[in-house]
């Protein structure tokens, strides 16, 4: 039987496989994560890893699960290493993760992390809860009262399940033993990411006590951030990979491009690891940098991922052979995105566009339209609803966005073109799932249907019919003609 990564075999691994050239066990917890998944692995813990690996010892991160023991019960026998694996066409390198040092699973004992969350060498709680973790209207951006987590957190305080729950009683709990709050990272693609969560989280804390809501508000740190890499779910084909070229087991190993940026803002009054010196860009205001990269790359995928789906592309490569898809992300980034961005100092904006489609391209990541479906109500808003308001303020034409949300509307029904059942995953399935049953086929039903649905379109969206109208007759042709067609024919304009 082949032997599993661990410190005891570390040093066996072959001469040429990137590994922590520091002393693992010796580095102290300085960073709690929530949310331990693939894509934090692939990028904030890289970033980590390259600083400890420089000799700030005071950073390593403990990995908490707000709900799933997967990813503790894969990494804890391997005592937390891991292996990153980067493709580009002509290469796959591994390398070999050792910044996550203790791993815990919230549902199993909520104690055990809100005390490691007290902790004062913790000054950093960074978040990779996804857009829906965060127990908010999505188009508003508040907190929902009325979201069952919520209620439980606010009956239940001291055994919190949801994100803001977690982080409000950690921080009552060290102000009341007077350690300095630990900052905030979110690191979700939401817009204004540091100001939302500041807003979600300390309502949350105010409607807990009056007193606590004022604190988290006034005085813990939210900095914002944009984070880019894409990482696609680990396959069997991954953990095969790495026992050959480690010749030792990964359980959960994960696959990612060469690619890699994170901007931060540089607001952490109680310190932070040198992340400029492992590529990170400090910046005063991260505002311009996240929407060029919720509507320029997180648009373009959720576009491709629904358009690519219904015409029966498995992944984002595979949808961008069709050279109609590639026109139509470009007409989207350059004619319909480009003019509603503030472009970030120094950005090159053609080449960051160019670098995108190379990225889409990438035929080494199998990264499916499905995966980039999932909880499409808690990621449009942001990636092509924004867009659509700045572009309508300036009476211009949102075609090419029209037709991503129609091809939304197409897929949450539930059914493809052939007829196949599609497996929706959304905290919202089900409620889209019945109101396109009771709207029946028709787009003149079926459109106004779902744009009714307010936590994603608001209430300005369903009454303008310069947006409706376009979403209505893309979805039209949708439905009568398919996907391919459709893309085929918005991609000539
Ligand atoms: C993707 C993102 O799954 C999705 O919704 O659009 O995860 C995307 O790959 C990352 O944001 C890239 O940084």
């Amino acid at each position: 039987m082949t032997a599993r990564l661990s410190l005891s075999t570390l040093d066996d691994l072959p001469a040429d496989i990137a590994r922590p050239g520091y002393d693992v066990a010796g580095q102290k917890i300085g960073i709690v994560h929530l949310g331990i998944g693939a894509f934090h692995r692939a990028h904030q813990a890289v970033y980590v890893d390259d600083r400890l690996a420089a000799g700030e010892r005071d950073w390593a991160i403990l990995g908490a699960s707000l709900r799933s023991p997967d990813t503790r019960d894969a990494l804890r026998p391997q005592d937390g290493l891991y292996t990153v694996l980067v493709r580009s066409s002509d290469a796959i390198r591994p390398r070999v993760i050792g910044s996550i040092r203790e791993l815990l699973v919230a549902p199993d004992n909520p104690e055990a992390l809100l005390k490691a969350m007290g902790d004062p060498n913790v000054r950093i709680v960074s978040l990779t809860v996804t857009e829906k973790g965060y127990c908010h209207d999505p188009a508003t951006g508040q907190l929902r009262e009325d979201h069952p987590d919520i209620l439980h957190d606010l009956s239940f305080p001291l055994t919190p399940k949801s994100a803001p729950g977690v982080l409000v009683e950690a921080l009552r709990r060290r102000r009341e033993d007077g350690i300095a709050p630990f900052t905030v990272l979110c690191c979700d693609n939401l817009p204004s990411n540091g100001k939302t969560v500041r807003r979600v989280v300390s309502r949350f804390a105010e409607l807990r006590d009056p007193d606590l809501g004022r604190f988290v508000a006034e005085e813990v740190a939210f900095p914002s951030t944009m984070v880019d890499r894409i990482v696609p779910a680990t396959t069997d084909a991954d953990r095969e990979l790495v026992a050959e070229r480690l010749g030792v087991t990964d359980s959960w190993p994960v696959s990612t491009e060469p690619f890699s940026q994170w901007v931060i803002e540089d607001h952490f009054p109680t310190g932070r690891p040198r992340f400029e010196l492992a590529g990170a860009e400090l910046v005063a205001d991260v505002e311009p940098y996240e929407a060029m990269k919720l509507r320029l790359l997180n648009g373009s995928h959720s576009t491709l991922a629904y358009l690519g789906y219904l015409a029966g592309h498995e992944t984002i490569s595979d949808t961008m052979a069709a050279p109609a898809f590639v026109r139509l992300v470009r007409g989207l980034m350059d004619e319909e995105v480009t003019p509603t961005l503030r472009v970030p100092p120094g950005a090159d904006l053609a080449s960051y566009k160019n670098s995108l489609l190379a990225r889409f391209e990438n035929t080494a990541l199998r990264h499916r339209t499905w995966q980039i479906a999932m909880d499409g109500s808690q990621k449009l808003p942001q990636r092509l609803l924004g867009t659509a308001r700045d572009r309508l303020k300036a009476g211009a034409p949102i075609d090419r966005i029209a037709l991503g949300v129609a091809a939304w509307m197409r897929y949450v029904t539930g059914k493809d073109e052939k007829g196949a059942e599609i497996d929706v995953r959304d905290p919202l399935a089900e409620r889209l799932r019945s109101l396109a049953n009771a709207a029946g086929p028709e787009a003149s039903r079926l459109a106004p249907a779902l744009l009714d649905v307010r936590e994603i379109f608001g209430d300005d969206l369903p009454n303008d019919p310069r947006f409706t109208t376009p979403v209505q007759n893309a979805l039209a042709t949708l439905l009568s003609k398919g996907a391919a067609y459709a893309v085929e024919h918005v991609a000539r304009m």
